[in-house]
Parts: C-alpha cells; sequence; structure tokens
C-alpha cells in the first residue's frame, strides 16, 4: 500500500498552515532504524515471550535476571543503530512551526539522538536505570561521559540487576511497565500540548495501549485536524480527518522539506 499523491498534498498543506503541531509516535517510527516493534515478533531466546509478559513489575520480581538482560540487550540494540529519516523529519520540522510538540511512546531515545530537543516520553528510556524509589538514576549514551556516577559503567555493563547503593533494591530500567502509571509531568504536558494543537500527527502507533492511546481522540475532540501515518489500519483509522497508509521514514520526509 503506497500513500497517494493527495494525500501527501495534503498533509503538506496541512502542516504549511498550522500554528500548532503535536505528534505522538510510537515503535513503527523506530522500525526503519532496524528496532523491530512490540507487534513483531520477537526473535532469538526472546521468541519465546511476549513483550507484554515481560515487561511488567511482576515478571521483574520473578526473574530480575531475564528481564535485566531482556532491557540490556535491547539497550545494546539501540545504542548500535541509528535514527532514520523520519526521525530526522521531525526534529527539522520542530524549528519550522510556532508551536510543536513531540510525545513518544519509545523508550529507544532516537528522537533526541535525531536532533529533537524537547520530546516528552510517556514509557520513559532503556537508556535510563533507576533503583524502585528513585535514589540512583543513570543514563547509558553513545559516548562514557554519558554515564554519570562513576559506578554507572558497571551498572551497564551488568548481566544480573545490580543493587542500589542507597535502598539496596535491585535497580531495573526506567520505562514505564504495564500496569505501572506514567510520569504525571509527562502525560501532563502531553494532554495539554494535545488540546492546543490545531494540527495532531499520530505516527506509527498501534493505538492500543492506553493511555497514551487516548491521545488521538482527545486531539479530535478539542477540535484538531488529525492525521495518522502507518502502513496498516489501527482502531483509530476511521477516525482520523486523514489516514495515510504509508511508512514514517518515507512519509514524513516527503511532506516535511
Ligand atoms: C497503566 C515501555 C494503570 C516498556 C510500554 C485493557 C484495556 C485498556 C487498557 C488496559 C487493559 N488492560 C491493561 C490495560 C492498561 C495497559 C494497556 O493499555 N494494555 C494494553 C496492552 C491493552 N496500560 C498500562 O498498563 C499503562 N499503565 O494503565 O497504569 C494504572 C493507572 C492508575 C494508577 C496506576 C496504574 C502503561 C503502558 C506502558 C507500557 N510500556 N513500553 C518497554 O518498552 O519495554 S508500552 C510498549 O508497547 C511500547 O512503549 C509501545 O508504546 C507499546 C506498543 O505500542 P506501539 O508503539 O504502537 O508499537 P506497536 O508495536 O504496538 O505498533 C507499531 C505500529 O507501527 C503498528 O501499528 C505498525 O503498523 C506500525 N508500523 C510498523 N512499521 C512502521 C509503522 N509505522 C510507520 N512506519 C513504519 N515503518
Ligand atoms: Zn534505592
Amino acid at each position: 500500500m503506497k500513500p497517494t499523491p493527495h494525500d501527501l498534498d495534503q498533509l503538506r498543506r496541512l502542516i504549511a498552515s498550522a500554528r500548532s503541531i503535536t505528534v505522538l509516535t510510537g515503535a513503527g517510527v523506530s522500525a526503519e532504524s532496524g528496532i523491530p516493534t512490540f507487534r513483531d515478533a520477537q526473535t532469538g531466546y526472546w521468541a519465546r515471550f511476549r513483550p507484554e509478559d515481560l515487561a511488567t513489575p511482576e515478571a521483574f520480581r520473578r526473574d530480575p535476571d531475564l528481564v535485566w538482560r531482556w532491557y540490556a540487550e535491547r539497550r545494546r540494540a539501540v545504542l548500535g543503530v541509528t535514527p532514520n529519516a523520519g526521525h530526522r523529519a521531525l526534529a527539522r520540522l520542530e524549528g519550522r512551526v510556532e508551536r510543536f510538540s513531540l510525545v513518544t511512546q519509545n523508550v529507544d531515545g532516537l528522537h533526541a539522538r535525531a536532533g529533537s530537543r524537547t520530546v516528552i516520553e510517556l514509557h520513559g528510556s532503556i537508556l535510563r536505570v533507576r533503583c524502585f524509589k528513585s535514589c540512583v538514576s543513570y543514563t547509558a549514551g553513545t559516548d562514557k561521559a554519558a554515564t554519570g556516577a562513576p559506578e554507572a559503567e558497571a551498572v551497564f555493563a551488568a548481566d544480573t540487576p545490580p543493587r542500589c547503593p542507597h535502598c539496596g533494591d535491585f535497580l531495573r530500567p526506567d520505562v514505564v511497565w504495564f500496569g505501572e502509571s506514567l510520569p504525571e509531568d509527562a502525560i501532563e504536558a502531553a494532554v495539554a500540548a494535545t488540546e492546543q494543537c490545531d494540527l495532531f500527527l499520530s505516527v506509527g502507533t498501534s493505538t492500543v495501549v492506553y493511555p497514551a492511546a487516548m491521545l488521538p481522540d482527545a486531539a479530535r475532540d478539542a477540535g484538531a485536524t488529525v492525521v495518522e501515518i502507518n502502513p496498516q489500519e489501527t482502531p483509530f483509522s476511521a477516525r482520523a480527518s486523514l489516514s495515510i497508509r504509508g511508512t514514517a521514514a518515507t512519509v514524513l520526509p516527503a511532506v516535511i522539506e
């Protein structure tokens, strides 16, 4: 399925005339960087698990080593790829619009690496590790300096979860697991950006994970024009003002010079 020239023209015009744009991204925008989406079948050792079963506090408490290793492997994969043309187009768009907000469900840090300056991370970041009580937090980065405290090196090299030097509990990835609530500040900023924009782009998300999945409808209810970009149909497609069947790395650069 290819996007029609008419669709791309329409989206180009909407972007050119918008005074405030909010973009919601999901795993689909990182697919063309080589990061499998949540819906993609897992491969290798991880093929026997469903992500939803591993990305929970219960799974971590039941088998901390297994879940820690899953995130360490995904972190290495993310640090080993580069942002794609879709990420870079969104970074360009940020500088072009009076008011722009980028809300992501992704935990891979690729928007920031593509140059996006303000990214609202609804589900945290796989590049960060913290203890359950947030006494400490370490950030892995493509360069050593980004890891912060001296013990951070050892934390990211560990293949079983280290203990917090203060409270003694396990360290864990600083992501939002299923059943955990989203960071208050992130969800508040995302809802404000959704209700204030006149153009809302929903890119590369299956629109099934809540509360993020309510944002496209919230934008529509607040009177924004809502455009969806996804090679597949989603539960939201029928309600979009325009639903473009295309991939992020082809459609976004085509409509954002
Ligand atoms: C909460 C971090 C409660 C971890 C993630 C029943 C009904 C409604 C809700 C629920 C329910 N049962 C349980 C819930 C709540 C649950 C939920 O929504 N479950 C779903 C499965 C039904 N939600 C939660 O638990 C949330 N917390 O509700 O808290 C609470 C409330 C109050 C107080 C205390 C507690 C927490 C949700 C966050 C979970 N964490 N990630 C990690 O990454 O390991 S979510 C995770 O899945 C990803 O971050 C991602 O956001 C999500 C998958 O969604 P997508 O991003 O859309 O990716 P997906 O693979 O699904 O789809 C990819 C899309 O891209 C596809 O559409 C595909 O067509 C498209 N695509 C593919 N290639 C491309 C492309 N698009 C463009 N270009 C391409 N090239
Ligand atoms: Zn602690």
